[in-house]
């Protein structure tokens, strides 16, 4: 195992990796921007490296400092979280080349899922569903009017380089095609620097299931079930849950067996997740991530399998230590992303925490990077806590989560506490009745209590 860990990350992932190596003897080095000398993972780590100004491109992007900082601290690996460089290519390879074990997949794997036209294609041939639409990407209004004549309409047309809903231009006539195509160049172009561009059957009211994936280099490969990331407000989630409850018993097997034969056919190597869209029994893939995601916790709930430390391992070179038959799944999780922000307005809302107790108790778990007097910078991401819960049932699960929100205090800055409890107190939740665009309307129609 790896004697010393950098974690080019920040915030509760870069906490979340810290614990993780911490529990296998490993030593930590973080690195922060000059924003984030008081965060709460360059004083759990064992040394602290600055590496730049706040702004991201500076500092947690900057490959040279992070590399250097690597160098300086003697690290023998580097684990790269979520968002920033995690799914760059450049990066693993950069780290590798100067010594140090990217925990992640290798760059070829990346690369080959970062291009969302070759990733489709991977996974046909791979033989799993995936949406109809073009063989590839399409170049003149002409090509795009055949193939969405042929798959007929409505159509979506997507970014290959894309991901995250951006470039995305819904087509319902013939006659609206030619202006899209352009407004979705536009969008890749600006977004990706790409303006390369497919299309694709829409799929109208799915959800949003993914299935989690652990691989080691010596060709074993297993799914550890999958997550319901349907909520979701402008393409970020909101709650994720596992089991989703749209599923079977045989649906689930029957995905996840596909899953996991797919990647040991693919040689993948460490933590991922396939995302699908679901609709009427049928499953759709749409990408694959090959990160640790946000959403990882429910996951490591009803498994009770650690994510971060089967990466640290696999990366290391260990062979899994379990086999499919020995993953077994109990109970159900929920996780809220805990964003400070206004509940109604969505605007973010950095300042000083003034205030603050964390829930416990049974089958609470609390990933936060926040402290008592901690300055939330305005430079990053506005999540700040994931609120996950585990019960035997999914009932019993949604109580228990309402519980530890209403225990939550965090003062001094507004935070989406009151909208989850807003949201698991719903009737349309409770009967797990939502797909992909749901929240969005519960948002639109329902207001806070008056001082909620
Ligand atoms: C789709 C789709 C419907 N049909 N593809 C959104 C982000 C990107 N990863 C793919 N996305 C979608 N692709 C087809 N053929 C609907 C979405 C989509 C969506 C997917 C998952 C979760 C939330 C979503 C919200 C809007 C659109």
């Amino acid at each position: 195992m790896f004697d010393k860990v950098l974690i080019a990350n920040r915030g509760e992932i870069a906490v979340r990796i810290i614990r993780a190596c911490r529990e296998f003897g490993i030593k930590t080095v973080a690195v922060h921007s000059t924003a984030d000398a008081e965060a709460m993972h360059a004083r759990l780590a064992d040394e602290s490296v600055c590496i730049g100004p706040p702004a991201p491109r500076e500092s947690y992007l900057n490959i040279p400092a992070i590399i250097a900082a690597g160098e300086i601290t003697n690290a023998n690996a580097i684990h790269p979280g979520y968002g920033f460089l995690s799914e760059s290519a450049d990066f693993a390879t950069i780290v590798e080349e100067h010594g140090f074990i990217f925990i992640g997949p290798s760059p070829s794997h990346i690369t080959l899922m970062g291009d969302k036209v070759r990733a489709k294609q991977t996974a046909a041939a791979l033989g799993l569903p995936v949406v109809p639409g073009s063989a590839g990407a399409l170049e003149d209004a002409g090509s795009f009017a055949e193939a969405a004549d042929e798959i007929g309409y409505p159509v979506l047309i997507k970014a290959v380089a894309g991901g995250g809903g951006r470039g995305m231009q819904r087509v319902d006539r013939p006659d609206e095609l030619a202006g899209a195509v352009a407004m979705a160049r536009a969008e890749a172009e600006a977004a990706f620097a790409s303006d390369a561009l497919y299309l694709e059957k829409l799929v109208a009211a799915p959800r949003h299931i993914e299935v989690q994936v652990l691989a080691d280099q010596h060709g074993n490969a297993v799914h550890l079930g999958e997550r319901d990331c349907s909520l979701q407000r402008r393409h970020q989630k909101v709650l994720e849950e596992a089991p989703s409850p749209a599923l079977d018993a045989h649906m689930r097997e029957e995905i996840g067996s596909r899953v996991g034969a797919a990647m040991r056919e693919l040689c993948y190597r460490g933590v991922g997740t396939l995302e699908f869209l679901y609709e009427d029994g049928a499953f759709y893939f749409m990408e694959m991530n090959t990160r640790i995601q946000v959403e990882h916790p429910v996951t490591e709930m009803v498994t009770g399998i650690d994510l971060v430390q089967e990466q640290l391992r696999v990366a290391a070179g260990q062979p899994l230590g379990f086999g499919q038959e020995d993953v077994r799944f109990t109970g159900h999780a929920i996780e809220c992303r805990i964003t400070a922000e206004d509940p109604e307005t969505f605007r973010p809302s950095p300042g000083t925490v003034s205030g603050y107790h964390t829930p416990g108790g049974l089958g609470v778990r609390v990933d936060s990077a926040l402290y008592d007097g901690y300055r939330i910078p305005p430079y990053y991401d506005s999540l700040i806590s994931k609120v996950v819960a585990q019960a035997a049932s999914r009932e019993a699960c949604v109580m228990r989560l309402r519980r530890a929100l209403e225990e939550y205090v965090i003062q001094g800055v507004s935070t989406t506490i009151p909208l989850h409890l807003r949201l698991l107190a719903s009737p349309a939740f409770a009967a797990s009745d939502y797909d992909i665009h749901w929240f969005e309307r519960f948002v639109a129609e329902t207001g806070a209590e008056p001082g909620g």
